[in-house]
């Protein structure tokens, strides 16, 4: 009996050593552990053995047991193991490999030159804010001292939703919300998309960006309209760049300019970027009108403001000698790649 056990041992190990998954061990284990195995059989079996036999096919069948099952469980510790630095060298990678970058995408270049502007204000003081594309008449008219017969309110000219509701025809509406919320001193940009009912050619969108700006304070004149505009001229196109003030008309300012800088590729000699006139013409300007400091509760006997609007697109098209604005929103890759 001692042998037979002792034979059962040394075949289950032999076996056990060249089994090498998971599925083989446990197949082992029911052959010579489980309860239909030679183990158990011999166990029940003790019965009909001499007594004095018992005690020792009993001590000897332990250990057996003990060691098959030891042997077992370290085999399928060290299998699991074996599994486990598989499986990590198989999935392993080089995090700090690089990337393959296909087709990464740039910023549009109205967004590069915003971005630009509004940095420049920033750096003066100025606050960025923005408001809503769908205004009332109200703001974007009555409060800016737009009169209800101005050619600006024709349905022509703007998009209407309602007879009230409409998609802003410039930011300043924005700038009359935060006169309206803000006490003086007031330094602000507002840049966004502003829409027009016109046509689409080379120079036209019905939808476009534009940035406006807004200083309101007690003695604010037009000399710090000027030093404004010049420093950000200097600051947009070059350090060499002069600023041309031009009599205009705008309903919510009094007195308005054209602005136009010096060329930026000729210095002022004339070129073919400014049509051989040496200048420009990139900004509206002027003193904010009584009316519309009054109008959003800022009284223009204690306070005096000036503002200034530009449009983006127009300031993308000189700066990169683009002369078709309908590049700008087509989204050709080829023409958004040279810009990142
Ligand atoms: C321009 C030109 C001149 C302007 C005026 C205002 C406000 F709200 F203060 F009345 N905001 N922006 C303004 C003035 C805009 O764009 C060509």
């Amino acid at each position: 009996m001692k042998d037979r056990l002792m034979n059962l041992q040394a075949e289950c190990l032999q076996k056990l050593d060249s089994a090498n998954t998971l599925a083989a061990l446990e197949e082992i284990r029911v052959t010579y552990l489980g309860k239909k195995g030679p183990l158990t059989e011999i166990l029940r079996g003790m019965g009909a053995l001499p007594a004095e036999e018992r005690p020792i096919v009993g001590e000897i069948a332990n250990q057996v047991r003990t060691t098959l099952a030891d042997a077992l469980a370290a085999k399928k510790e060290a299998l699991g193991a074996a599994a486990d630095a598989a499986r990590l060298e198989a999935e392993k990678l080089d995090v700090t490999a690089p990337a393959v970058l296909k087709n990464l995408g740039g910023r549009h270049p109205i967004a590069l030159v915003q971005e630009e502007i509004e940095n420049i204000f920033i750096s003066m003081g100025f606050s960025v804010e923005d408001g809503p594309e769908v205004e009332t008449d109200y703001y974007n008219f009555e409060a800016l001292n737009t009169p209800a017969d101005h050619p600006a309110r024709d349905v022509q000219d703007t998009f209407y939703v309602t007879e009230k509701v409409l998609l802003r025809t410039q930011t300043s509406p924005v700038q009359a919300r935060t006169m309206e919320k803000t006490n003086p001193p007031i330094r602000m940009i507002c840049p966004g998309r502003v829409y027009r009912s016109d046509a689409v050619d080379a120079t036209h969108s019905p939808m476009f960006h534009q940035i406006e700006g807004l200083v309101v304070d007690r003695g604010i004149t037009m000399g710090d309209l000027k030093g404004t505009l010049d420093l950000f001229a200097q600051k947009m196109f070059g350090e060499q760049t002069k600023t041309r003030f031009r009599p205009h008309h705008f309903p919510f300012t009094e007195p308005s300019a054209e602005v136009d800088v010096s060329c930026f590729v000729c210095g002022g000699e004339g070129c073919s970027l400014c049509k051989g006139e040496g200048w420009i013409e990139i900004l509206g300007a002027g003193m904010v009108h009584p009316n519309v400091l009054r109008a959003s509760g800022i009284d223009p006997e204690e306070y005096s403001g000036f503002a200034f609007g530009m449009g983006v697109e127009r300031i993308v098209m000189t700066r990169y000698g683009i002369n078709d604005m309908r590049y700008l929103y087509e989204n050709d890759v080829r023409f958004l790649r040279q810009f990142s």
